[in-house]
């Protein structure tokens, strides 16, 4: 078993969808170890996001997720971290395969709805950025 990080992102949660994407986690063999609504401070959002900060994009983000609560989940089952990137599309919803969650929900390349870990040390960094250990079952 494999666990990677989730965030319903803001857009989505705006657009009362966040219902709809858990859905389809659950529905595609996820188990939910961890779930809880939070609103991101400015800091938050950039320290998570460290890895972007050169990148031309990288306030307009910041600004983003941190504008309204998200949903931060940490999800479970084989292959998570690639399965639940297949299942969110990709970054650019034009370019996201028909019937994933970037494609039917998204908005545009930043407005995106969903966010996954793109790699074990990458969720290593972000599970525990925002669950503790009793807050993961
Ligand atoms: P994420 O980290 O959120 O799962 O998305 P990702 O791996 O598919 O994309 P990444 O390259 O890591 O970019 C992180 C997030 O930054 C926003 N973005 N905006 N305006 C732009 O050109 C642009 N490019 C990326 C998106 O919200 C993207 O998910
Ligand atoms: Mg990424």
């Amino acid at each position: 078993m494999e666990r990677t990080f989730a965030i319903i992102k803001p857009d989505a949660v705006e657009r009362k969808l966040a219902g709809k994407i858990l859905d389809r986690i659950e529905a595609n063999g996820f188990a939910i170890r961890g779930m809880k609504k939070i609103k991101m401070t400015r800091e938050q959002a950039e320290g998570f996001y460290y890895v972007h900060k050169e990148r031309p994009f990288f306030n307009d983000l910041c600004a983003f997720m941190s504008r309204s609560p998200v949903i931060v989940l940490c999800l479970e089952k084989d292959n998570a971290i690639a399965d639940w990137r297949t299942l969110m599309g990709a970054t650019n919803p034009a370019n996201a395969e028909a019937g994933t969650i970037r494609k039917d929900f998204a908005i545009n390349i930043e407005e995106n709805s969903a966010h996954g870990s793109d790699a074990p040390e990458t969720a290593a960094f972000e599970i525990p950025y925002f669950f503790n250990a009793f807050e993961l079952v």
